[in-house]
């Protein structure tokens, strides 16, 4: 071969390799957005109506197209799992997006998942996210407390900072994580704190995750899980017992616990005051209901704080658990037909 055709050879090489290398560093994170609807993808009839508005009146389509800068951030695909306001969202839309994203997460070009959600009940999405997705992969659960149509709308902005730690490798091994308001909270923990404010979404006592810092998430801690976290497989499961929730209040009726069971729940959590206490009247009601082979977890309508162990036949002691999240794991656990003591070591250990 003359000097000339193996220099020619070389050459074109080189552009190869450095146009691949190109295409490699251009080629951004897969992300799937699931859209669900709640107030980031909600109009109202003008610029300063902050309530009183429609949720879920957007779709996904239009939510991405208005954010622009994603596509540096991120190769973005989409699905519309619901358009509603978060009260609808039901068990039937929570295992179809746990599935979805569970499958989605196996693919080699998807880095991330976000899922876009009305804050009222956004945790409680996150949380049965975290307790069935099985990916080291992110996943973050993102909501807006202003409706799209509003001045200084706050979803777009919580959007594309949604996206942007979706396709971070920082935010890997760190399970489902809520992103508003420039701050990142785990899904575990994180409740909503306040029915207006931006900064709603918080963990009192365990903290944040991290942060966003000039457009770029930043981690306090190494990644990390919670203690005792459950995980269940909800791949075969079509529905999921009922569990209801009870309010403890003064001049309480007792029988309301035997007319939740009458109705069809398999399991109860009792928003308790204090350390989940009740009136001794409900008491005598949870041991008929924890004797029948009824759980009966109970909880605290404090919004802090840590519910202690119960004797077994006084009911479960939640934990960590505020009534909500409890309801989701006790009704995670009904499924998986696990016993009273496996169920107890759920919430007390
Ligand atoms: N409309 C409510 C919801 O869908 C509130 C919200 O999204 O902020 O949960």
């Amino acid at each position: 071969m003359q000097l000339s055709t193996i220099a020619g050879v070389i050459t074109a090489a080189c552009l190869l390799l450095s146009s691949q290398s190109l295409l490699a560093s251009d080629t951004k994170p897969g992300v799937t957005i699931y859209a669900t609807g709640g107030t980031i993808a909600g109009k109202a009839e003008s610029d300063t109506a902050t309530t009183g508005y429609k949720a879920g009146a957007i779709g996904v389509q239009d939510l991405v197209s208005a954010v622009p800068a994603i596509a540096n951030v991120a190769t973005v695909q989409s699905e519309q799992i619901a358009n509603t306001a978060s009260g609808n969202i039901n068990q039937a839309i929570l295992l179809k997006l746990s599935k979805a994203i569970n499958q989605q997460l196996k693919n080699p070009d998807t880095h991330g998942a976000v899922v876009t959600h009305g804050t009222d009940t956004l945790e409680e999405t996150a949380f049965f996210l975290d307790l069935t997705v099985k990916s080291d992969k992110p996943v973050v659960v993102v909501g807006a407390m202003r409706p799209a149509t509003a001045i200084s709308a706050d979803g777009p902005m919580n959007l594309l900072e949604a996206v942007t730690l979706a396709a971070s490798p920082r935010a890997d091994k760190r399970g489902v994580m809520v992103l508003l308001n420039d701050r990142i909270g785990s899904a575990f923990y994180t409740t909503k704190t306040n029915a207006t404010a931006l900064d709603t979404f918080k963990a009192n006592e365990q903290g944040y995750l991290g942060a966003f810092y000039a457009g770029k998430p930043y981690f306090f801690y190494q990644p990390a899980l919670p203690e005792n976290k459950p995980s269940f497989d909800v791949s075969d499961k079509t529905t999921l017992p009922k569990v209801d929730i009870l309010y403890s209040y003064q001049d309480q009726d007792s029988d309301f616990l035997s007319t939740a069971i009458e109705h069809g729940a398999k399991g109860i959590v009792i928003a308790g005051s204090g350390n989940g206490a009740t009136s001794s009247g409900v008491k005598e009601e949870i041991r008929k209901a924890m004797a029948k082979g009824i759980p009966v977890v109970l909880s605290t309508r404090t919004g802090n704080g840590y519910v202690t162990a119960k004797t077994k036949e006084d009911g479960i002691g939640s934990g960590v658990y505020n009534p909500q999240k409890a309801r989701i794991l006790l009704s995670l656990a009904l499924a998986d037909g696990d016993n009273m003591e496996k169920i107890r070591s759920y919430f007390e250990e």
